[in-house]
Protein backbone atom coordinates (compact mmCIF):
# COMPACT_ATOMS: atom_id res chain seq x y z
CA UNK A 1 0.00 0.00 0.00
CA UNK A 2 1.77 3.58 -0.99
CA UNK A 3 2.36 6.04 1.49
CA UNK A 4 0.14 8.42 -0.69
CA UNK A 5 -2.79 6.20 -0.18
CA UNK A 6 -2.08 5.88 3.26
CA UNK A 7 -2.13 9.67 3.20
CA UNK A 8 -5.37 9.63 2.00
CA UNK A 9 -7.34 7.28 4.22
CA UNK A 10 -5.55 7.34 7.39
CA UNK A 11 -4.92 9.99 10.27
CA UNK A 12 -4.74 10.41 13.96
CA UNK A 13 -7.04 10.35 16.81
CA UNK A 14 -6.52 14.47 17.48
CA UNK A 15 -7.65 15.49 13.93
CA UNK A 16 -11.16 13.64 14.14
CA UNK A 17 -14.07 15.78 15.59
CA UNK A 18 -16.88 13.19 16.35
CA UNK A 19 -19.57 16.19 15.40
CA UNK A 20 -18.25 16.19 11.84
CA UNK A 21 -18.20 12.33 11.79
CA UNK A 22 -20.27 9.60 11.74
CA UNK A 23 -17.53 7.28 13.57
CA UNK A 24 -17.81 3.81 13.03
CA UNK A 25 -16.21 0.90 15.13
CA UNK A 26 -15.15 -2.26 13.04
CA UNK A 27 -13.77 -5.82 14.17
CA UNK A 28 -11.58 -6.63 10.64
CA UNK A 29 -9.43 -9.70 9.34
CA UNK A 30 -7.79 -8.63 6.63
CA UNK A 31 -6.14 -11.55 3.99
CA UNK A 32 -2.60 -11.19 4.07
CA UNK A 33 -2.51 -7.82 4.99
CA UNK A 34 -2.20 -5.49 8.25
CA UNK A 35 -4.86 -4.45 10.43
CA UNK A 36 -3.99 -1.09 8.87
CA UNK A 37 -4.71 -1.56 5.52
CA UNK A 38 -7.61 -3.68 5.71
CA UNK A 39 -8.78 -0.92 7.43
CA UNK A 40 -7.87 1.57 4.61
CA UNK A 41 -9.41 -0.82 2.30
CA UNK A 42 -12.72 -0.25 4.05
CA UNK A 43 -12.28 3.68 4.19
CA UNK A 44 -11.09 3.76 0.89
CA UNK A 45 -14.27 1.58 -1.00
CA UNK A 46 -16.62 3.13 1.16
CA UNK A 47 -15.79 7.02 0.98
CA UNK A 48 -13.85 7.74 -2.81
CA UNK A 49 -11.92 4.72 -3.44
CA UNK A 50 -12.36 1.59 -6.03
CA UNK A 51 -9.45 -1.17 -6.77
CA UNK A 52 -6.84 1.05 -9.00
CA UNK A 53 -6.75 5.25 -9.29
CA UNK A 54 -9.31 6.81 -11.52
CA UNK A 55 -8.07 10.11 -13.31
CA UNK A 56 -11.42 11.76 -12.70
CA UNK A 57 -11.35 12.61 -8.88
CA UNK A 58 -11.11 15.91 -8.21
CA UNK A 59 -9.64 18.10 -5.49
CA UNK A 60 -12.45 18.64 -3.97
CA UNK A 61 -13.15 14.72 -3.40
CA UNK A 62 -9.04 14.01 -2.52
CA UNK A 63 -9.38 16.72 0.45
CA UNK A 64 -12.94 16.80 1.68
CA UNK A 65 -14.68 13.11 1.39
CA UNK A 66 -12.13 10.63 2.34
CA UNK A 67 -13.39 8.54 5.26
CA UNK A 68 -10.21 7.76 7.52
CA UNK A 69 -9.00 5.42 9.70
CA UNK A 70 -7.73 7.04 12.92
CA UNK A 71 -7.09 4.18 15.22
CA UNK A 72 -6.78 0.55 15.64
CA UNK A 73 -5.74 -2.25 18.07
CA UNK A 74 -4.20 -5.35 16.34
CA UNK A 75 -5.70 -8.92 18.35
CA UNK A 76 -3.61 -11.55 15.67
CA UNK A 77 -1.33 -10.57 13.12
CA UNK A 78 -4.15 -10.06 10.61
CA UNK A 79 -7.37 -9.17 13.01
CA UNK A 80 -8.07 -6.21 15.24
CA UNK A 81 -10.37 -3.28 16.00
CA UNK A 82 -10.29 -0.47 13.93
CA UNK A 83 -12.33 2.81 13.80
CA UNK A 84 -13.40 5.23 10.74
CA UNK A 85 -14.36 8.61 10.50
CA UNK A 86 -16.65 8.99 7.72
CA UNK A 87 -16.87 13.00 7.26
CA UNK A 88 -20.44 14.42 7.56
CA UNK A 89 -20.01 15.62 3.58
CA UNK A 90 -19.92 12.34 2.65
CA UNK A 91 -23.69 11.82 3.54
CA UNK A 92 -26.96 12.86 2.40
CA UNK A 93 -28.37 12.80 5.70
CA UNK A 94 -31.69 14.90 4.78
CA UNK A 95 -32.93 13.10 1.65
CA UNK A 96 -30.88 9.55 1.84
CA UNK A 97 -31.58 8.93 5.65
CA UNK A 98 -30.94 5.63 6.96
CA UNK A 99 -30.61 3.72 3.93
CA UNK A 100 -27.58 6.16 2.63
CA UNK A 101 -25.75 5.43 6.01
CA UNK A 102 -26.34 2.13 6.00
CA UNK A 103 -24.75 1.56 2.02
CA UNK A 104 -21.57 3.68 3.09
CA UNK A 105 -20.77 2.38 6.82
CA UNK A 106 -22.06 -0.64 6.52
CA UNK A 107 -22.01 -1.28 2.21
CA UNK A 108 -19.54 -3.11 -0.33
CA UNK A 109 -17.00 -3.66 2.75
CA UNK A 110 -19.27 -6.86 3.87
CA UNK A 111 -18.12 -8.25 -0.03
CA UNK A 112 -14.43 -7.05 -0.25
CA UNK A 113 -11.62 -9.93 -1.21
CA UNK A 114 -9.52 -8.34 0.80
CA UNK A 115 -11.55 -8.92 4.06
CA UNK A 116 -11.63 -12.59 5.19
CA UNK A 117 -14.42 -10.98 7.99
CA UNK A 118 -15.73 -7.87 9.33
CA UNK A 119 -18.12 -7.01 11.84
CA UNK A 120 -19.49 -3.74 12.33
CA UNK A 121 -19.65 -2.94 15.61
CA UNK A 122 -20.74 -0.02 16.70
CA UNK A 123 -21.62 3.47 15.48
CA UNK A 124 -21.12 7.23 16.69
CA UNK A 125 -23.71 9.28 15.42
CA UNK A 126 -23.17 13.58 15.83
CA UNK A 127 -26.09 16.24 16.46
CA UNK A 128 -26.54 17.29 12.93
CA UNK A 129 -27.49 13.48 11.93
CA UNK A 130 -29.58 12.90 14.60
CA UNK A 131 -31.52 16.39 14.33
CA UNK A 132 -32.76 15.01 11.03
CA UNK A 133 -34.95 12.06 12.85
CA UNK A 134 -37.59 12.40 15.12
CA UNK A 135 -37.22 9.66 17.14
CA UNK A 136 -40.04 7.68 18.84
CA UNK A 137 -42.91 9.44 19.70
CA UNK A 138 -43.88 8.16 22.93
CA UNK A 139 -40.60 6.32 24.17
CA UNK A 140 -40.65 4.67 27.42
CA UNK A 141 -42.31 7.64 29.06
CA UNK A 142 -44.79 7.95 26.99
CA UNK A 143 -45.67 3.68 27.12
CA UNK A 144 -45.63 4.11 30.62
CA UNK A 145 -48.33 7.13 30.82
CA UNK A 146 -50.66 5.31 28.68
CA UNK A 147 -50.54 1.97 31.25
CA UNK A 148 -50.46 4.63 34.03
CA UNK A 149 -46.93 2.89 35.44
CA UNK A 150 -44.38 5.90 35.47
CA UNK A 151 -45.14 6.05 39.01
CA UNK A 152 -44.92 2.66 40.24
CA UNK A 153 -41.82 1.64 37.78
CA UNK A 154 -42.56 -1.74 37.81
CA UNK A 155 -42.14 -3.83 34.54
CA UNK A 156 -44.44 -4.18 32.06
CA UNK A 157 -45.78 -7.80 31.35
CA UNK A 158 -46.06 -8.81 27.20
CA UNK A 159 -47.53 -11.58 26.20
CA UNK A 160 -47.46 -13.04 22.56
CA UNK A 161 -50.57 -14.65 21.47
CA UNK A 162 -49.49 -18.36 20.87
CA UNK A 163 -49.82 -20.76 18.71
CA UNK A 164 -48.25 -17.82 17.03
CA UNK A 165 -50.65 -18.20 13.76
CA UNK A 166 -53.84 -20.67 13.50
CA UNK A 167 -56.14 -18.74 15.34
CA UNK A 168 -58.84 -17.01 13.86
CA UNK A 169 -60.02 -13.12 15.35
CA UNK A 170 -62.78 -14.44 17.59
CA UNK A 171 -60.20 -17.06 19.42
CA UNK A 172 -57.11 -14.91 19.49
CA UNK A 173 -59.63 -12.17 21.02
CA UNK A 174 -60.63 -15.12 23.71
CA UNK A 175 -57.09 -15.43 24.42
CA UNK A 176 -56.49 -11.64 24.21
CA UNK A 177 -59.19 -11.44 26.84
CA UNK A 178 -57.98 -14.45 29.10
CA UNK A 179 -54.68 -12.85 28.94
CA UNK A 180 -55.84 -9.06 30.07
CA UNK A 181 -58.00 -10.11 32.83
CA UNK A 182 -55.55 -11.93 34.15
CA UNK A 183 -52.97 -9.22 34.07
CA UNK A 184 -50.51 -8.48 31.09
CA UNK A 185 -50.19 -4.62 30.25
CA UNK A 186 -49.14 -5.30 27.04
CA UNK A 187 -50.37 -7.90 23.99
CA UNK A 188 -48.53 -8.73 20.59
CA UNK A 189 -49.19 -10.48 17.46
CA UNK A 190 -46.23 -13.27 16.80
CA UNK A 191 -43.47 -11.75 14.21
CA UNK A 192 -45.14 -14.10 11.09
CA UNK A 193 -49.01 -13.40 11.72
CA UNK A 194 -50.19 -10.52 9.47
CA UNK A 195 -52.97 -10.81 7.48
CA UNK A 196 -53.64 -14.39 6.70
CA UNK A 197 -56.77 -15.43 5.55
CA UNK A 198 -57.55 -17.05 8.59
CA UNK A 199 -57.42 -14.20 10.71
CA UNK A 200 -57.53 -11.20 8.39
CA UNK A 201 -55.93 -7.66 10.47
CA UNK A 202 -59.37 -5.94 10.60
CA UNK A 203 -61.47 -8.38 11.93
CA UNK A 204 -58.35 -9.74 14.42
CA UNK A 205 -58.37 -5.86 15.69
CA UNK A 206 -61.71 -5.10 15.62
CA UNK A 207 -62.55 -8.36 18.16
CA UNK A 208 -59.21 -8.36 20.28
CA UNK A 209 -60.46 -4.35 20.86
CA UNK A 210 -63.87 -5.31 21.07
CA UNK A 211 -62.31 -7.81 24.41
CA UNK A 212 -59.94 -5.16 25.52
CA UNK A 213 -62.71 -2.77 26.01
CA UNK A 214 -64.58 -5.08 27.82
CA UNK A 215 -61.33 -5.75 30.17
CA UNK A 216 -61.40 -2.10 30.37
CA UNK A 217 -64.96 -1.59 31.54
CA UNK A 218 -64.84 -4.74 33.92
CA UNK A 219 -61.77 -4.25 35.89
CA UNK A 220 -60.66 -0.48 34.55
CA UNK A 221 -57.51 -1.18 33.36
CA UNK A 222 -56.10 -0.07 30.33
CA UNK A 223 -53.86 -3.30 28.38
CA UNK A 224 -52.17 -2.33 25.16
CA UNK A 225 -52.37 -4.51 22.05
CA UNK A 226 -50.11 -4.29 18.75
CA UNK A 227 -51.56 -6.00 15.33
CA UNK A 228 -48.33 -6.77 13.38
CA UNK A 229 -48.84 -5.09 10.11
CA UNK A 230 -45.13 -5.78 8.65
CA UNK A 231 -46.20 -5.85 4.72
CA UNK A 232 -44.14 -4.37 1.60
CA UNK A 233 -43.58 -1.02 2.14
CA UNK A 234 -45.74 0.74 -0.34
CA UNK A 235 -48.78 -1.25 1.84
CA UNK A 236 -47.74 0.12 5.10
CA UNK A 237 -49.41 3.23 5.62
CA UNK A 238 -52.57 1.41 4.28
CA UNK A 239 -52.48 -1.74 6.68
CA UNK A 240 -51.38 0.59 9.37
CA UNK A 241 -54.52 2.52 8.31
CA UNK A 242 -57.15 -0.36 9.03
CA UNK A 243 -55.48 -1.24 11.86
CA UNK A 244 -56.04 2.34 13.63
CA UNK A 245 -59.75 2.41 12.45
CA UNK A 246 -60.38 -0.49 14.20
CA UNK A 247 -58.94 0.78 17.49
CA UNK A 248 -55.23 -0.80 17.57
CA UNK A 249 -53.69 1.32 20.68
CA UNK A 250 -50.38 0.35 19.00
CA UNK A 251 -48.63 -1.08 15.87
CA UNK A 252 -45.97 -3.44 15.56
CA UNK A 253 -43.66 -4.18 12.58
CA UNK A 254 -40.40 -6.44 12.01
CA UNK A 255 -37.71 -4.02 11.33
CA UNK A 256 -35.30 -6.09 9.38
CA UNK A 257 -37.91 -7.55 7.05
CA UNK A 258 -39.53 -4.77 6.18
CA UNK A 259 -36.88 -2.47 6.55
CA UNK A 260 -35.85 0.41 8.96
CA UNK A 261 -37.54 2.74 7.02
CA UNK A 262 -40.55 1.53 7.55
CA UNK A 263 -40.12 2.10 11.32
CA UNK A 264 -39.60 5.77 10.26
CA UNK A 265 -42.48 5.86 7.37
CA UNK A 266 -45.30 4.81 10.43
CA UNK A 267 -42.80 6.96 13.32
CA UNK A 268 -42.89 9.98 11.13
CA UNK A 269 -46.34 10.16 10.01
CA UNK A 270 -48.42 12.81 11.95
CA UNK A 271 -51.68 10.67 11.73
CA UNK A 272 -49.89 7.76 13.47
CA UNK A 273 -50.55 8.38 16.90
CA UNK A 274 -49.45 5.19 18.79
CA UNK A 275 -46.56 3.76 20.69
CA UNK A 276 -44.45 1.38 17.57
CA UNK A 277 -43.65 -2.15 18.76
CA UNK A 278 -40.40 -3.08 16.95
CA UNK A 279 -39.36 -6.60 16.55
CA UNK A 280 -36.17 -7.99 15.29
CA UNK A 281 -36.66 -11.58 13.66
CA UNK A 282 -34.13 -12.06 11.22
CA UNK A 283 -31.73 -10.18 13.16
CA UNK A 284 -29.08 -13.39 14.03
CA UNK A 285 -28.42 -13.70 10.37
CA UNK A 286 -26.19 -10.08 11.17
CA UNK A 287 -25.69 -10.23 14.82
CA UNK A 288 -24.74 -13.39 15.88
CA UNK A 289 -21.38 -13.95 14.47
CA UNK A 290 -18.90 -12.32 16.74
CA UNK A 291 -16.24 -12.28 13.87
CA UNK A 292 -18.85 -11.16 10.67
CA UNK A 293 -21.76 -9.19 9.84
CA UNK A 294 -23.35 -5.97 12.34
CA UNK A 295 -23.64 -5.96 16.03
CA UNK A 296 -27.32 -5.59 17.75
CA UNK A 297 -26.03 -2.14 18.73
CA UNK A 298 -25.62 -0.96 15.76
CA UNK A 299 -29.51 -1.91 14.69
CA UNK A 300 -30.61 -0.59 18.38
CA UNK A 301 -29.22 2.94 17.77
CA UNK A 302 -30.99 2.81 13.86
CA UNK A 303 -34.33 1.53 15.60
CA UNK A 304 -34.11 4.45 18.27
CA UNK A 305 -33.38 7.23 15.02
CA UNK A 306 -36.20 5.50 12.93
CA UNK A 307 -39.03 5.94 16.31
CA UNK A 308 -39.22 2.70 17.45
CA UNK A 309 -40.95 2.75 20.99
CA UNK A 310 -40.22 -0.52 22.14
CA UNK A 311 -37.41 -3.45 20.55
CA UNK A 312 -37.26 -6.41 21.05
CA UNK A 313 -33.25 -6.34 22.68
CA UNK A 314 -33.36 -10.46 24.02
CA UNK A 315 -33.62 -11.31 27.79
CA UNK A 316 -30.63 -12.81 29.92
CA UNK A 317 -31.81 -16.01 30.34
CA UNK A 318 -34.39 -17.42 27.81
CA UNK A 319 -34.53 -19.34 25.04
CA UNK A 320 -32.71 -17.15 22.24
CA UNK A 321 -29.10 -16.02 21.89
CA UNK A 322 -25.70 -17.37 23.15
CA UNK A 323 -26.32 -18.16 26.71
CA UNK A 324 -22.48 -16.83 27.48
CA UNK A 325 -22.20 -13.07 26.71
CA UNK A 326 -25.88 -12.48 26.49
CA UNK A 327 -26.36 -10.75 29.62
CA UNK A 328 -23.77 -8.01 29.34
CA UNK A 329 -24.19 -7.19 25.63
CA UNK A 330 -27.74 -6.67 26.28
CA UNK A 331 -27.34 -3.88 29.77
CA UNK A 332 -25.24 -2.34 27.34
CA UNK A 333 -28.20 -2.08 24.66
CA UNK A 334 -30.62 -1.52 26.66
CA UNK A 335 -28.71 1.38 28.77
CA UNK A 336 -28.08 2.98 25.13
CA UNK A 337 -32.12 2.78 24.21
CA UNK A 338 -32.77 4.27 27.95
CA UNK A 339 -30.45 6.85 28.02
CA UNK A 340 -30.07 10.21 26.70
CA UNK A 341 -29.72 10.46 22.60
CA UNK A 342 -29.78 14.16 22.10
CA UNK A 343 -33.64 15.21 21.86
CA UNK A 344 -34.42 12.18 21.18
CA UNK A 345 -37.26 9.90 23.38
CA UNK A 346 -36.06 6.69 24.74
CA UNK A 347 -36.91 2.89 23.41
CA UNK A 348 -38.37 0.27 25.63
CA UNK A 349 -36.46 -2.71 25.62
CA UNK A 350 -38.21 -5.80 24.90
CA UNK A 351 -37.10 -8.88 26.72
CA UNK A 352 -38.86 -12.09 25.13
CA UNK A 353 -38.35 -15.34 24.22
CA UNK A 354 -38.92 -18.49 26.52
CA UNK A 355 -39.67 -16.08 29.82
CA UNK A 356 -42.10 -18.10 31.98
CA UNK A 357 -42.12 -17.19 35.80
CA UNK A 358 -39.23 -19.11 37.63
CA UNK A 359 -36.79 -16.40 35.01
CA UNK A 360 -38.29 -13.58 35.71
CA UNK A 361 -36.41 -12.80 38.64
CA UNK A 362 -33.26 -13.40 37.31
CA UNK A 363 -34.14 -11.27 34.42
CA UNK A 364 -35.33 -7.98 36.06
CA UNK A 365 -31.85 -8.90 38.52
CA UNK A 366 -30.24 -8.49 35.30
CA UNK A 367 -31.78 -6.00 33.03
CA UNK A 368 -33.41 -3.75 35.64
CA UNK A 369 -37.03 -2.80 36.06
CA UNK A 370 -37.56 -0.23 33.04
CA UNK A 371 -38.67 -3.41 30.97
CA UNK A 372 -41.21 -4.82 28.93
CA UNK A 373 -40.93 -8.42 29.68
CA UNK A 374 -42.45 -11.14 27.55
CA UNK A 375 -44.00 -14.19 27.64
CA UNK A 376 -45.83 -16.39 24.91
CA UNK A 377 -45.68 -20.11 25.55
CA UNK A 378 -44.93 -18.99 29.59
CA UNK A 379 -48.47 -17.49 29.86
CA UNK A 380 -50.70 -19.65 27.43
CA UNK A 381 -48.64 -22.79 28.23
CA UNK A 382 -49.58 -22.67 32.23
CA UNK A 383 -51.30 -26.26 33.21
CA UNK A 384 -54.78 -23.40 34.01
CA UNK A 385 -54.89 -22.09 30.81
CA UNK A 386 -54.24 -18.39 30.07
CA UNK A 387 -55.40 -16.01 32.55
CA UNK A 388 -53.82 -18.34 35.13
CA UNK A 389 -50.42 -18.12 33.29
CA UNK A 390 -51.06 -14.30 33.53
CA UNK A 391 -50.98 -14.04 36.93
CA UNK A 392 -48.21 -16.54 37.85
CA UNK A 393 -46.39 -14.00 35.50
CA UNK A 394 -47.93 -10.78 37.75
CA UNK A 395 -46.99 -12.82 40.69
CA UNK A 396 -43.35 -13.81 40.07
CA UNK A 397 -43.07 -10.06 39.00
CA UNK A 398 -44.41 -8.76 42.55
CA UNK A 399 -42.36 -11.30 44.53
CA UNK A 400 -39.37 -9.79 42.58
CA UNK A 401 -39.71 -6.04 43.25
CA UNK A 402 -40.62 -6.87 46.63
CA UNK A 403 -37.46 -8.86 46.86
CA UNK A 404 -38.93 -11.88 47.73
CA UNK A 405 -37.17 -14.95 46.67
CA UNK A 406 -39.62 -16.99 44.13
CA UNK A 407 -39.62 -20.38 45.68
CA UNK A 408 -41.09 -18.31 48.96
CA UNK A 409 -43.71 -16.42 46.94
CA UNK A 410 -44.84 -19.48 45.43
CA UNK A 411 -45.86 -21.51 48.64
CA UNK A 412 -48.89 -18.97 48.97
CA UNK A 413 -49.49 -18.25 45.34
CA UNK A 414 -51.19 -21.23 43.80
CA UNK A 415 -50.71 -20.20 40.22
CA UNK A 416 -47.03 -19.23 40.48
CA UNK A 417 -46.80 -22.91 42.35
CA UNK A 418 -48.86 -24.52 39.22
CA UNK A 419 -46.01 -22.90 36.99
CA UNK A 420 -42.95 -23.62 39.10
CA UNK A 421 -43.86 -27.41 39.24
CA UNK A 422 -44.43 -27.38 35.29
CA UNK A 423 -41.25 -25.47 34.37
CA UNK A 424 -39.20 -25.95 37.13
CA UNK A 425 -36.35 -23.48 38.47
CA UNK A 426 -34.46 -23.95 35.99
CA UNK A 427 -33.73 -21.58 32.79
CA UNK A 428 -35.75 -21.90 29.47
CA UNK A 429 -33.35 -23.09 27.62
CA UNK A 430 -31.65 -25.45 29.49
C1 LIG B 1 -41.49 -15.39 22.13
C2 LIG B 1 -41.47 -15.07 20.68
C3 LIG B 1 -40.48 -14.01 20.17
C4 LIG B 1 -39.03 -14.33 20.35
C5 LIG B 1 -38.11 -13.36 19.64
C6 LIG B 1 -41.27 -16.34 19.93
O1 LIG B 1 -42.35 -16.45 22.45
O2 LIG B 1 -42.73 -14.62 20.29
O3 LIG B 1 -40.70 -13.85 18.80
O4 LIG B 1 -38.76 -14.26 21.70
O5 LIG B 1 -36.90 -13.31 20.27
O6 LIG B 1 -41.98 -16.58 18.98
O7 LIG B 1 -40.35 -17.05 20.25
P1 LIG B 1 -42.19 -17.35 23.74
P2 LIG B 1 -36.03 -11.98 20.43
O8 LIG B 1 -42.44 -16.47 24.92
O9 LIG B 1 -43.24 -18.42 23.60
O10 LIG B 1 -40.81 -17.92 23.74
O11 LIG B 1 -36.85 -11.01 21.18
O12 LIG B 1 -34.85 -12.45 21.18
O13 LIG B 1 -35.71 -11.53 19.06
MG1 LIG C 1 -42.45 -14.49 18.21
Amino acid sequence: MSDEVLGVFTTTPDKIDPEKNIIATYYVEGRDMSILEAGVKIAAEESIGTWTEVTTATEFIIKKLPAKVYEYTTENRNSGVIKIAYPNILFDFETGGIPNILSIVAGNLFGSGSLKNVRLLDLQFPHEVVRTFKGPKFGIEGVRKLLDTLKSGRPHLGTIIKPKVGLNPKETAKVAYEAAIGGVDFIKDDETLTNQKFCPLDARVSSVMDALDRVKSETGRTVLYAPNITTETYRLLDLADVALKHGAPTLMVDVLPSGFSAVRLLAEDPSINVPLHVHRCMHAAMTRNPEHGISMMVIAKLVRLAGGDQLHTGTAVGKMGEKEKRAEEIVSINDFLKGKFYNLKTTFPVASGGIHPAIVHLNIYKLGKDIVLQAGGGIHGHPMGTRAGAIAMNQAIDAAMEGVPLEEYAKDHEELKLAVQKWGLRFADK
